[in-house]
This record gives C-alpha cells, structure tokens and sequence, in this order.
C-alpha cells in the first residue's frame, strides 16, 4: 500500500542521515509519498527529484540565546505531517529527533495521529543516553515511540539494557547499502600517490575521537615499515587539523593523502587495498560495509556492531580496541598475500550480497509501517 511518510535526521555527514536518506529514497521509489524534515538536506539527497525536503528553521532571537532546534523541528514536522496527512513518521536518532516526535504528535491531537518510529543509531543511545543530563529525555523521547529500532543486534540490546526500556522491544532491521553503486573497480585503479605501485590503506569518517584517528595514523605507520603503503584519509572533523599537523611535522604529505569530506566516497574505495576502522565503539559501522562492498577487507575492533558486519578472519580481521601492533600486523598479512587478499575481498562481496543489500531491509521498515496502521 502507498503511505504518505515523514522523515527526520541530522542533516551533516553521517551514517544515521546516510540511512535515512537512502531509506527514504528507495520509498519513494516504490511510490510512497516521502517528505524529510530537517535542517538541510542530509547527504545523498541533494538532488532527489522524488522526496519533498522541508527545511527547518530555527529563528534566532535575543530571548532565546541556546537556539530552539527541537522546538522547530517539532513544529515543522506537525505542520507537514498535517498538510500532506502524514501517517507515518520516522526519526533517525534519538535527540532531538524523536523528542520533537513527540512533540509534534502533542501539537497534532486528534484521532488519528501519525504513527512515531525511531531508529536510534548510536552516540544517541551510548554517549548522549549516558549523559546524566539527557539520559531522560532521551529515554522518555524513545518510550513515546510506537516503534524502536535499531541497526544491530548490539545497540538493540544496548538500548533496552542501557535505558532501562523494560520489557520495551527494539527491533532489528540491518544497515544497508547499494552494491550496484558500492562495488570493486573494474577499471585499472588511479591513486593519488606518486608512486602508483604503493599499496593503499584507507579510512573514512567524522574525525570525533571515538574514530581514534590517532590509532589509524599508528597502524598506517607501523604497516609501513614493512610494506610500502599510503594511507587514504577520507572525511572531515574535531581530529583533522591534529592528523594534519602530524603529516606536516613528520613530513608524510608524500604518504598521508587527506582528502576531506567526499559526497561520493566509492572513487576512494575502489583504489584501496585495506580499510581500517579502529573504533572505540561502533553501533554498526556503515562505513566498513561500505568498504566491504567494493570488495574490500577490512582491520577493525571487535566492538559493538562490528563483529555483525565484519566477520573476522572472513571479510576482515577484528581486535581489541588499541591493539595498534595487532591491527598494523593485520594490514601488512593482507597487503602481502594477494590470495589471502582475494579471498577477503571475495568473500566481503559475497557477504554484501547475501545480507546488507538495501531491498530486503526496505521491506522490513515497510512492514513496520504496516503493522504500526494496522493493515498487518
Ligand atoms: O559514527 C558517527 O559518529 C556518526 C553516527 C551517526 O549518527 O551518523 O554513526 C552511528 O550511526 C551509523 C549508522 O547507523 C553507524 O554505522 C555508526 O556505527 C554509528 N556510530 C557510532 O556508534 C559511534
């Protein structure tokens, strides 16, 4: 059945906004009626003929010095939700995306309000859920939800656990990603080093410190040391000027190539040869599925969601959080044996293919929705 389906998210880089937006364009492209309500357009939905983005904006006034981002979004959402009859809405993230949920379903009232889905993400529930001074508005925010979900079966344990959900459920529906668009060079790769036969180890991300981007720097270069390889910075963040400023006093710029935020990071994908991921916590870790899409293995931490998205010693190789010498012995096992190499790479496609393409997991979100409207 077509619905009519409202969205929310954080509108910078970002795997939750990278979700919703590739959620609410597979919708649309099964002629749902999709309207996002955010403060800009989050990635990938720049130029998206078929979704209706409504902007929010947050009026600056002397009498309200802290911004009222929350207040807006949720005036916004119930303005849109009542002119396009929505009957659903969905944020991605707990705060204040799902607060402003619930208060745009107050502002609403009526009979027949529109059913509230939240799928949390991650820093939502394990940074800001901890924090004593948003822990219960958050918590409050998700109970108010007719559905919860979330990307892993780790942060859906972590939720109901972590905030003291009760007998709450929180449903697993799996990231996803497009291995149509996600998907191994065919062409011969171009590198951004000057010499085209380095290996190259990549990463990408927000540059927060949970990311350890200190730890990707130390990988790099203890791999270094014993296979020649570059290292592929992809993204932009708290920890970038840091990383910079080490490239430039070390004079690695021949080496350590930062390239900033990428609207199209599969390029950048298909020339490496490693992907790593060194984490503090992971709820999912879209980005390492989007390496292992384009066939290629990943080093990570065996925390949080990444065990469920890189299966170690199969797709990628997984170990503890700081472990910079086990990780940076990792990387050169599999810059120096091309058919460990293929196999990794071999089986990371086989495994986005089997069960992290965008399809299936589109059909579990619409049958929520069914099931929230009682069709089911
Ligand atoms: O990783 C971030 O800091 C961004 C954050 C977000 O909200 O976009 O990512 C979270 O959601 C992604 C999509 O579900 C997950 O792939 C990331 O693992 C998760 N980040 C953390 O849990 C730290």
């Amino acid at each position: 059945m077509k619905r009519r389906i409202g969205l929310t998210c954080h509108s910078a880089f970002g795997g939750s906004g990278v979700i919703a937006s590739e959620l609410g364009l597979a919708l649309a492209e099964r002629g749902h009626d999709v309207h996002f309500v955010c403060a800009h357009a989050p990635p990938r939905l720049i130029a998206a003929p078929h979704v209706t983005l409504h902007q929010v904006s947050t009026p600056t006034h002397a009498l309200l010095p802290h911004g009222e981002f929350t207040l807006s979004l949720a005036t916004t959402l119930a303005e849109v939700a009542k002119v396009h009859r929505l009957e659903v809405l969905h944020a991605h993230y707990a705060i204040p995306q799902a607060t402003s949920l619930w208060l745009a379903r107050e502002l609403l009232g009526g009979a027949h309000p529109p059913r509230l889905v939240t799928t949390v993400h991650g820093t939502d529930v394990l940074t800001l859920g901890k924090d004593p001074a948003l822990a219960p508005i958050v918590r409050a925010s998700l109970l108010k939800c007719d559905a919860l979900t979330a990307p892993s079966a780790y942060l859906a344990q972590a939720t109901r656990t972590g905030l003291w959900l009760g007998e709450r459920t929180v449903e697993l529906i799996g990231n996803f990603v497009d291995p149509q668009h996600f998907t191994p060079s065919r062409s011969r790769r171009s590198t951004p080093f000057s010499d085209p036969t380095l290996k190259v180890v990549s990463h990408a991300s927000n540059f927060r410190s949970v990311k350890r981007i200190e730890d990707v720097v130390k990988i790099y270069l203890q791999a270094a040391t014993r296979v020649p390889c570059g290292l592929v910075l992809i993204g932009d963040g708290p920890e970038r000027a840091g990383v910079e400023r080490l490239v430039r006093e070390q004079g690695l710029g021949q080496w350590v190539k930062l390239v900033g935020e990428q609207h199209d990071v599969v390029p950048w994908l298909q020339l490496s040869d490693v992907f790593v991921l060194p984490s503090e916590v992971e709820s999912f870790g879209l980005a390492a599925l989007e390496a292992l899409s384009c066939g290629v293995p990943v080093v990570a931490t065996d925390v949080g969601g990444l065990p469920e998205v890189v299966k170690h010693e199969v797709t990628g190789l997984l170990h503890p959080v700081g472990d910079v010498a086990a990780m940076a012995a990792s990387v050169v096992r599999l810059l120096e044996d091309p058919s460990l190499h293929r196999r990794f790479a071999l089986a990371a496609r086989e495994d986005v293919l089997a069960h992290w393409q965008r399809g299936p997991k589109v059909d579990a979100y619409e049958a929520l929705y069914e099931r929230l409207l009682g069709t089911t």
